[in-house]
């Protein structure tokens, strides 16, 4: 039988098959030992390979012509030649950018992109308040201290006029660090009037003096109450001090912290550590005095307790109680900051729940 002589298109066909195939080794061959140093050397390859009139895409141009039968074999050695030619390029920028961050000390991003979003904290309601009780008080003109929040018996008690037997030393109430067995345990600090108490220890008179600080009570954690909590306690020791100088005192406090119209009102009460000892009640600044669910009906909210300074106190710090007086007050940081913001549950202070943090972003 005579031999199928090649028709003149099928001649045609072959020969395009042949010349893509060496197009295709030579352009896999130059990807390979493709080198760029620089961005704008990558982005000239990208566009002599892979641009609208690169090479590769004249390639898928021909790929028209190329027979029938050999559509599969070549479609695929395009497809790998393009994703080659895509990965070197990917890599050889991937290069260029650390190279030239290396350059100029910076990370290789790019640095026209706009920046990323990232939130900003803001300060802890409570670290609001206390700042805002403190700086009252500096403006009156009272100096800040702070003490250690791990003590001992001496300073949280005994200085304090605490009989030995009081309920306050309970395990119950106090965590003890070392046996409370012992002559002068150690103990995590039930308040911060051991602060005051080293200022008398230290501080030349008069003192006038406040004291911020976290303490420690071993309690159910309630809505109301919890084992950690923040203070602010104060004391003014100097000759001739009295109660009227007290009432002021807490009156004008009372009107910066709550507004100008606030009214104070005292409920005598006991403390070991003053005598006499009140607690302060401030109108309710949200219905007036008229009563509301915050102040639950009574007109009046509880704020601090104070009192005119034990002279036992005075003297076991060895102030001449004689020549001296002084008062003294303490209040609740959590407690004011829940008035403040009619915060319900105390628990609220101690979960660092950002939906509830979050809330406190406008205040300074
Ligand atoms: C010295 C002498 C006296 C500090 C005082 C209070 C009254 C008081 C409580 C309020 C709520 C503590 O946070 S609370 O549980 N405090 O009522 N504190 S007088 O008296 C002192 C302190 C130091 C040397």
């Amino acid at each position: 039988m005579a031999p199928v002589e090649e028709s003149e298109k099928e001649k045609k066909e072959k020969k395009v098959d042949i010349d893509m195939k060496e197009k295709i080794e030579q352009i896999l061959g130059e990807i390979e030992a493709l080198k760029c140093t620089t961005a704008a050397e990558v982005e000239e390859a990208r566009i002599r390979l892979l641009g609208k009139k690169g090479t590769i895409t004249a390639l898928f141009e021909e790929f028209r012509t190329v027979a029938p039968e050999l559509k599969r074999e070549f479609g695929q050695k395009l497809n790998q030649l393009k994703n080659a030619a895509a990965a070197k390029i990917e890599e050889l920028k991937a290069n260029a950018g650390a190279a030239a961050g290396g350059k100029n000390g910076g990370s290789g991003e790019d640095l026209s992109r706009p920046g990323d979003d990232f939130p900003l904290g803001s300060r802890h309601p409570v670290s609001i308040v206390r700042e805002e009780i403190v700086e009252i008080f500096r403006k009156f003109g009272y100096d800040v201290a702070e003490g250690p929040e791990v003590e001992d018996d001496y300073h949280v008690f005994e200085a304090l006029n605490f009989p030995p037997e009081h309920p306050a030393r309970e395990m119950q109430d106090t965590f003890f660090v070392t046996n409370n067995q012992e002559k002068n345990p150690i103990l995590l600090r039930t308040h911060t009037s051991c602060v005051q108490v080293r200022c008398m220890e230290t501080m030349p008179l008069p003192i006038r003096v406040v004291c911020p600080g976290r303490v420690f009570r071993n309690e159910a954690i309630s809505a109301r109450a919890h084992c950690i909590f923040h203070q602010v306690e104060g004391l003014y020791i100097d000759e001739n001090v009295t109660f009227a100088d007290m009432k002021q005192s807490i009156l004008l406090f009372a009107r910066e912290m709550f507004g100008p119209e606030t009214q104070i009102r005292m409920r005598p009460s006991y403390f070991p550590f003053t005598e006499p000892s009140a607690e302060v009640d401030v109108s309710c600044n949200i219905c007036h005095g008229k009563g509301c669910n915050v102040c639950k009906g009574t007109g009046w909210l509880e704020i601090l307790g104070c009192g005119m300074v034990d002279p036992n106190v005075l003297e076991a710090s060895g102030i001449d109680s004689k020549k001296y007086s002084g008062f003294a007050f303490g209040m609740g940081v959590e407690r004011i900051a829940m008035l403040k913001w009619q915060v319900k549950d105390l628990r609220h202070y101690f979960e660092n729940d950002l939906r509830f943090l979050s809330e406190f972003e406008n205040n300074i």
